[in-house]
């Protein structure tokens, strides 16, 4: 690599002074140059294997809808007017996802280390590019298609930019030179898909968002107390039962009312790996969360047996709901929650059925996702039923286990032996570290970083995930302009943040392996809301994890991000512009 740039810098006559393009995430080195290169229908795409020419089709592709604009893409070598792609393993990189690119008199040159550093390398291409020459913006877009429930969401929806009319004979694009590569290894989204259930459709578009801010990992919230997401082939009640409700609060407050309606959704397996595919053709590992021992009401309402008490109705809430009225008739005591919280009645972990159910779901996961993490979850399982549960209290005693801490504990682990087996890594939220962490579980810490710093100091690596300010649910303005939970996350707070802690020696340090934005969805009910919530907040992220620690910089992130917000534009996203109301 360092022998490509010397050699690329002797070549191009740069002038240091011209002016920089707005590129987010910031790459860690960037070399304007004077003059441009001009894309026109004789310029060619280069890719010599077939990986290469998959990152090549979707440049043409994107050529082709911004601008009109056919480029042929060819395998033969060639330096004149050529937009080149070439993955070489060679290079002895900083990093498995660097990449370099050239903008030269003659052409465009884009050499990745790996297949992902060429792509990322494609992902700031796009960014150099102009903004497409529309003709008119579409009179319904798909996200104005999408529903907003009245009173949920004041989101205003983007118009979908269309191709343009006529056909755009010259891109131009800045000289310059580029090298790049990410900070941190894992950098993750998160997306809640039971409180609120999104369409394949949308799942695809928020990967394509990961992509073009190079995140690598999308967390999928697959179960939670509102419903049941995926099919699993051995428990079909699990989507017959657990991925529908009937109503959901539509005020802040549980007792605001219900809406009343039949609601939820559920993915295929068939669909499940039409997105793992889509993924790992934009170098992002899927990883699937079924929340469990609590947060589970979805998969109790389809197989009461998980819980430690079958005959127990579900909490009725203090309002009476279609649902609880229709469950009751039908004389089930269980149902997938309609209201958003905390509930006590979790998974049994005194039963052996209970694990014979996880494991049954595990290795239908683990053939569904083929990467290396499952996520179980963990998370706010309160213990009051197991304290008077007889199975749990008999488990306790024969594992010689003290409390219900050390319970859960052992229900962690016997899931992580399954999926260890299995060639997999478990991963929970930071409460899987009461009562004794699984011996090789990856830890999110989400109550602040004091999760993450336990797990680095007991040598477990940890993804930081702090509550302030990486929860997207929460508000990014002063006032709400729309119904959210949990309180104020601006754009500056999480631009500033620092995934790896003071307090950890660089040892220690070396366990955390990244960060990640989660986007919990009780208040977040369709996809322009989604937009919203995570945008810009996620350009702010993407530049955390992928650039240096000294190249942040919040005026010129500020500058940067107006030619961002066009970008989001293009995407027919929305997006909030509260960050004109900060300090600073
Ligand atoms: C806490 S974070 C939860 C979620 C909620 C979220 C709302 C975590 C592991 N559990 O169930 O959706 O707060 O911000």
């Amino acid at each position: 690599m360092k022998k490509l740039l010397l050699i690329a810098l002797l070549a191009l006559p740069f002038a240091g002074s011209a002016q920089a393009p707005a590129l987010i995430p910031q790459p860690v080195q960037l070399q304007p140059g004077k003059g441009t290169f001009a894309i026109t229908p004789s310029t060619v795409i280069v890719a010599r294997d077939v990986e290469d020419g998959r990152v090549a089709g979707m440049l043409s592709d994107y050529v082709k809808d911004r601008y009109g604009l056919a480029l042929a893409i060819v395998r033969q070598d060639r330096a004149d007017n050529a937009i080149r792609f070439n993955t070489r393993r060679f290079m002895k990189a900083p990093d498995k996802d660097a990449y370099y690119l050239q903008v030269a008199a003659n052409g465009i040159a884009i050499e990745g280390d790996t297949y992902a550093g060429t792509f990322y390398g494609l992902q700031t291409l796009l960014q150099l590019l102009p903004p497409a020459a529309f003709t008119k913006p579409a009179s319904v877009s798909d996200t104005l298609k999408a529903k907003v429930k009245p009173g949920k969401s004041k989101v205003k929806t983007q118009a979908r930019p269309v191709p343009p009319a006529v056909t755009i004979t010259r891109v131009v694009v800045p000289q310059l030179l580029i090298q790049d590569y990410p900070r941190f290894k894992y950098r993750g989204m998160h997306l809640d898909v039971s409180r609120h259930f999104f369409p394949v459709s949308f799942v695809k578009k928020y990967i394509d968002y990961l992509a073009a801010h190079k995140l690598n990992y999308f967390h999928w919230h697959l179960s939670d107390d509102q419903g049941w997401r995926i099919e699993i082939k051995k428990f079909p009640e699990l989507v017959n039962t657990g991925s529908w409700r009937h109503g959901t609060i539509v005020g802040r407050y549980p007792g605001t009312g219900s809406d009343n309606r039949r609601y939820g959704g559920y993915y295929t397996q068939d669909e499940i790996r039409e997105v793992v595919q889509y993924a790992a053709g934009r170098h992002i590992s899927v990883i699937p969360e079924i929340d469990v021992p609590g947060h589970s009401s979805a998969a109790i309402a389809s197989y009461p047996y998980l819980s430690c008490f079958p005959e127990e109705p579900t909490v009725i809430p203090s309002w009476p709901s279609e649902g609880s009225r229709r469950a009751q008739a039908a004389g089930r005591p269980k149902q997938v929650q309609e209201t958003f919280g905390v509930f006590n009645d979790i998974m049994c972990a005194g039963k052996d059925s209970t694990f014979l159910f996880m494991e049954g779901v595990i290795d239908e996961l683990v053939a569904l996702f083929p990467e290396k993490y499952v996520h179980m979850g963990g998370d706010e399982a309160p213990k009051s039923n197991w304290k008077r549960c007889p199975h749990c209290q008999a488990r306790m005693k024969a594992e010689g286990l003290k409390d219900e801490h050390e319970l859960q504990s052992y229900f962690m682990r016997r899931l992580e032996k399954h999926i260890n087996a299995r060639g997999r890594t478990m991963m929970g939220w930071d409460e899987i570290l009461e009562g004794g962490l699984a011996p090789n579980a990856v830890v999110m810490s989400w109550q602040g970083e004091r999760g993450g710093i336990e797990a680095a100091k007991q040598q477990h690596y940890a993804v930081m995930t702090p509550g302030k300010p990486l929860y997207f649910d929460h508000s990014q303005t002063r006032t709400d302009d729309s119904l959210v939970w949990g309180g104020f996350n601006p754009l500056d707070s999480v631009y500033a943040y620092e995934p790896i802690p003071a307090v950890l020696d660089s040892a220690a340090a070396r366990y955390i392996v990244g960060a990640q934005a989660n986007l919990w969805t009780e208040y977040v009910s369709n996809p322009a809301k989604v937009e919203y919530m995570i945008f810009p907040r996620m350009s702010a992220l993407s530049e955390v994890l992928w650039s240096p620690k000294e190249a942040r910089n919040w005026p010129s992130f500020r500058n940067r991000l107006l030619t961002q917000f066009g970008r989001y534009a293009q995407w027919g996203a929305s997006y909030s512009k509260a960050f004109y109301d900060l300090r600073g």
